[in-house]
């Protein structure tokens, strides 16, 4: 091979890998999101119904999925544990919360989800469900499993990894399950490995002297 070939090939392939290197994960830990509000545009250059704003990753929401924020810090959700304190993603009405991402994104996402049904997420090549079906994932319920405990409440304690991997680009995602039995945290673009942030341990530690009320949906009444 010509000395001046190989330069221009291994200057390539730094270039590739530097690039490769830099690329961001974008995660959405819901934390800002208001109470129960729509997240509507939340990520996407607008507000949530209650007017909160938060980083501009081209990401919108459907009409019927919501913040929540956990009943220990005053909120009206029922769960411990979640992987960013105190807000997660749920739906209280329909069969879904739908994720746009207009830019479109490609190779895979991930996500931690707690539930007390059967979990359905799909992928779509266009926005708000359209174009074709590029993947899919069916989880089982898991909200209690593991032994866990409240944070000091909180019925839906254990957090699962879910993460799909998909050839094309994407542009929107179905996170399906029972209305008002299922919440998900960190969607994570470009990962299947969602970042965690865990609470201190001696808040579990605390919630073991404390038991829970037993209440088996996600949001408390
Ligand atoms: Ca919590
Ligand atoms: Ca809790
Ligand atoms: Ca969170």
């Amino acid at each position: 091979m010509n000395i001046k070939i190989l330069k221009a090939a291994l200057t390539g392939l730094v270039l590739s890998v530097s690039g490769f290197a830099n690329a961001g994960i974008i995660i959405l830990d819901f934390e800002g999101v208001g109470d129960t509000a729509n997240i509507n545009d939340f990520y996407n250059g607008g507000t949530d119904s209650l007017g909160n704003s938060g980083t501009n990753y081209g990401i919108s929401f459907g009409t019927n999925t919501l913040g929540c924020i956990d009943s220990d810090v005053g909120g009206t959700c029922n769960f411990a544990n979640e992987p960013t304190a105190d807000t997660v993603m749920f739906f209280l009405s329909g069969s879904s919360s739908i994720l746009n991402n207009a830019a479109g994104f490609d190779t895979g996402f991930s996500f931690y989800y707690t539930s007390s049904t059967a979990v359905s997420v799909n992928i779509y090549s266009g926005l708000n469900l359209t174009g074709s079906l590029l993947g899919s994932i069916a989880l089982l319920s898991n909200h209690t499993a593991n032994g866990c405990v409240g944070d000091p409440t909180g019925t839906f304690c254990n957090w699962d990894i879910g993460s799909l991997g998909f050839a094309g680009m994407a542009k929107s995602i179905d996170f399906g399950g029972t209305a008002n039995e299922v919440g998900f945290d960190n969607i994570t673009f470009g990962s299947v490995n969602p970042n965690r942030v865990p609470e201190p341990s001696s808040l579990a530690i605390f919630a073991l002297s404390i038991l829970g009320l037993a209440s088996s949906r996600f949001k408390s009444r």
